[in-house]
């Protein structure tokens, strides 16, 4: 039963029960609606408690339903009925009152909630805007600023800012149905507040709409949809409430419809996906109460900052005593910037920092959990180390290896125990970047490969489990990235052609502009392994840059030129004059935009379907979640996977085949044209 009423005494307690998030179905919202008309009608009734079971408020309207035509009863209709009731009804909130969930809860007379609730309106991170009233309400009940960075940010807030935002009438501690049915006995002797609807919306100072428009442009660049919702709350703001609400749904109905909510639709899917693979269901990870990190460069330290933010103690292995004094210092300064930017107190800085022990004793770990290994990108150098922990470690503990390139396979050959041995692609800044790619060997257990996945979840990051390949599914697909970059320079376009393209399309930079942030003798360093294996990488001015010791910004020019102390990328005659020596010979076109995006773009897709097909990757889905967590693909394009099915795959094929007759990319592989026929990667996958 979705909806069940109980009653104690005068106070009637609507339950939700329908899991896992109490997402408004159909049937949920056919039930409200009768549980009005029943309460109306119950004369012992005098006010109502709306309650959820489970771990939730309302999560929502179901995300399930949106592909498809809205069923009646409609969410505003809903709303308006609880608005109208003839009795308070009070909204008794824990967990996550989000999108309609908050709509229905501001239908009711009053907002009630624990201190660890939340309350917001995230539609817009699916494309879409509040479509039962929020726009309209919110204005009403916390004025126009408030409603503003709610509605168009998206992001909850706790239950203590919304009470004092006025969004919740009060905060109940201890158990919230005591407390909600007290709270509605308490209110039923007093005069019911005036519904939202009827209540005007607080002026605003001259100016306010103009720089709040500006500001929420600026934030969201491509996205539509906070935009839309901007314009859907000054709406509200400036017109009648019957008015309002008919422009808000028209609005929601046509988002509803859009690319873009299709695209974030699927990665809001693909992120529920990735965590949980299908071979692992029912296998419990081990625990991990204790960590070490082995290496105090960047990614060790980064690692370790995410260890510690996630509240396990870390111990920093490097090699002599210097060096974990340089990887202390590293850390320290990572936490530093932390306070400086305002995301943790100093407190917070030094909690964390007091639970890393820097060291030099590989005995330290003789009873650690899981040790993670990020020392230079050398087999050899690694293999040492795991020589040590095989040593030291406990049979049982878990040992990783950190490598973007290498392969986890050799670098564990020789590792006590190798069924305990994976791979964890952290992303720079490990701290920051979502992304973790698990890759395991054909001998890490599925226990140890599920404690890879617990570990992601512990650290609040994205889990992809990879195939062992060169660069397992996002480096591999940026090497394509790269040379294609490097092909379009040779046929006709320039790198601020290409880089300004590939920003128009919607990723942060351009592969040039991040060559040269990164630095081109990484990049250098792994086609010297790739040639040594007999590969032929392709990236004629990029080795020639690297050969006069153009790396990039910290060698003060590498594909552009840099004025000491200036970020600010500017055109290279150096560089162009290599691009010209290169290109000589080599038929030119014209570029456009479009043109480069696609010369781009779509060979990241061929070799994608490539990464499917071999199973690296296990779904499509994964590997948007790869581009667009480790590597700035737009969020509301969907991934690159997304995009080339929306795009349409017969048009993908053919502008791969044109560009293919002209020397500029590979042809479509078998996978790719298969998709033609059965209208997507679902086939691929496994
Ligand atoms: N609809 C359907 N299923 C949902 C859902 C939703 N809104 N939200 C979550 N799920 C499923 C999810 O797929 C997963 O399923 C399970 O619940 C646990 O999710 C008219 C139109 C609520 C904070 O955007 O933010 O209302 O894989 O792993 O980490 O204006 O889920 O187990 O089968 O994320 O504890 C607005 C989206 C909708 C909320 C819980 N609401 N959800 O996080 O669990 S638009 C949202 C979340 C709207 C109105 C408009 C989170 C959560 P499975 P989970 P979690």
């Amino acid at each position: 039963m979705t909806v069940n009423i109980t009653h104690e005494n005068a106070v009637a307690v609507v339950t939700v029960d329908n899991p896992p998030v109490n997402a408004l179905s159909q049937a949920l919202r056919q039930g409200l609606i009768e549980a009005v008309a029943e309460l109306d009608a119950d004369a012992a009734v005098k006010a109502v408690v709306l309650i959820c079971a489970g771990r939730t408020f309302i999560a929502g309207a179901d995300v399930n339903e949106f592909g498809k035509p809205p069923q009646p009863p409609h969410l505003p209709d809903v709303v308006t009925t609880i608005a109208a009731a003839k009795k308070p009804w009070v909204a008794a909130i824990h967990g996550s009152a989000l999108g309609g969930g908050l709509e229905v809860a501001l239908g009711c007379a009053y907002r009630v909630a624990v201190a660890s609730a939340s309350l917001g309106l995230p539609e817009v991170k699916l494309g879409i805007i509040p479509g039962a009233g929020g726009t309209v309400r919110l204005p009403r009940l916390i004025g126009p600023a408030a409603a503003v960075d709610l509605v168009t940010g998206g992001s909850p807030v706790g239950a203590k800012k919304a009470h004092a935002l006025g969004l919740v009438d009060a905060i109940i501690d201890g158990d919230l149905r005591a407390g909600g049915i007290a709270f509605a006995n308490d209110s039923a002797g007093k005069p019911v507040p005036q519904p939202i609807s009827g209540r005007a919306v607080p002026a605003v100072e001259a100016g306010f709409w103009e720089g709040a428009e500006k500001a929420v442009a600026a934030k969201t660049k491509r996205e539509v949809a906070p935009l839309r919702a901007f314009a859907s709350v000054r709406n509200a703001s400036e017109t009648d409430f019957a008015s309002a609400m008919a422009f808000e749904r028209e609005t929601f109905l046509e988002l509803r419809g859009s690319e873009q909510a299709a695209a974030l639709r699927h990665v809001f899917f693909a992120e529920r996906a990735a965590p949980r693979p299908p071979e692992l269901a029912g296998v419990a990870p081990r625990d991990m109460r204790s960590a070490a990190v082995i290496g105090g460069g960047t990614m060790g330290v980064g690692i370790a900052a995410a260890l510690r933010d996630a509240g396990l103690p870390v111990i920093l292995i490097e090699r002599d005593a210097p060096a974990v004094e340089r990887g202390l210092a590293n850390i320290r300064a990572i936490f530093d910037g932390s306070v400086k930017r305002g995301r943790i107190t100093q407190t917070v800085a030094d909690d964390r920092l007091s639970g890393v022990t820097g060291s030099d004793d590989y005995g330290l770990l003789a009873d650690t959990d899981l040790v993670i290994e990020a020392v230079f990108e050398d087999i050899a150098v690694k293999r040492a180390v795991f020589e040590k922990l095989s040593a030291v470690c406990r049979p049982d503990a878990v040992l990783a290896t950190n490598t973007s390139y290498l392969d986890p396979t050799a670098i564990s050959e020789g590792v006590s125990h190798p069924e305990r041995f994976l791979g964890l692609h952290f992303f720079s800044p490990a701290h920051i970047m979502k992304l973790l790619e698990i890759v395991p060997t054909e001998e890490t257990t599925p226990e140890v490969l599920a404690t890879g996945f617990a570990l992601a979840r512990l650290l609040g990051k994205i889990p992809v489990r990879a195939g062992i390949c060169d660069g397992f599914i996002g480096n591999r697909i940026l090497k394509v990235t790269r040379a294609q970059a490097e092909r379009l320079l040779l046929s006709g376009a320039t790198p601020s052609a290409v880089d300004a393209a590939m920003r128009a399309f919607g990723l942060p930079m351009g592969p040039f502009e991040a060559q040269d942030l990164g630095g081109l003798d990484i990049a250098a360093f792994q086609r010297k392994a790739a040639r040594e294996r007999g590969e032929a990488p392709f990236a004629p001015v990029a080795e020639r840059l690297c050969a006069i010791a153009r790396f990039g910004q910290k060698s003060g020019g590498g594909w552009y030129d840099y004025t000491p102390g200036d970020r600010a990328p500017k055109p290279s005659e150096t560089a162009a004059a290599i691009i010209t020596e290169e290109a000589a010979g080599r038929p030119q076109r014209l570029w456009d935009e479009a043109s480069i995006a696609d010369a781009i773009i779509l060979p990241m897709v061929n070799e994608a379907t490539r990464i499917l097909e071999e199973r690296v990757a296990l779904r499509s889905g994964d590997i948007d979640l790869v581009k667009i967590h480790g590597y700035g693909f737009p969020r509301w394009r969907g991934g690159p996977m997304h995009y080339a099915e929306a795009r349409g795959l017969a048009e993908v094929v053919a502008v791969l085949d044109q560009l293919a007759a002209e020397g500029l990319a590979d042809a479509p592989c078998d996978g790719l044209r298969q998709t033609v026929q059965t209208g997507g990667f679902a086939a691929i996958a496994g």
